[in-house]
């Protein structure tokens, strides 16, 4: 069942991409925009064990000018990231950092004003951040 969705232009072609998560599937799909409207699969990437992926976010995480994903793992209490375009294969091994229990949103931003992106998530089973 597709449960997040965020959008981007990941291959730098002016066309908008679409990134799909889907939490039956323990997956996340990336569509690429071709043209009218039109999308096209280009891979899905699976997130390891009954993770239960949900709300995805886009940024460039380790700054090389690639966006890299973000979702997080509602079952595996933790958020994943996927680095984009240091591998041939698209998004390659994920990063898992411990998360609250469940958690269910999250965003991007540099809270602290320094040079490096920010996540925050919201623990719906632990009722915190
Ligand atoms: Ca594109
Ligand atoms: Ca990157």
């Amino acid at each position: 069942m597709p449960i997040g969705i965020a959008t981007t232009d990941f291959n730098h072609d002016s066309k908008l991409d679409l990134v799909i998560s889907s939490s039956g599937s323990n997956n996340i799909a990336v569509f690429f925009g071709v043209s009218h409207g039109d999308f096209t699969l280009s891979a899905t990437y699976s997130i390891s064990g009954t993770s239960y992926p949900r709300k995805i976010a886009v940024a460039d995480v380790n700054k090389d000018n690639q966006l890299d994903l973000i979702v997080v793992s509602y079952l595996g209490s933790n958020v994943r990231v996927l680095l984009l375009g240091s591998s041939s294969e698209g998004f390659p091994a994920q990063t898992i950092f411990t998360d609250g229990a469940s958690p269910h949103e999250l965003d991007v931003g540099n809270i602290d004003n320094d040079t490096c992106p920010d996540i925050v998530v919201a623990n719906s089973g632990s009722n915190n951040m």
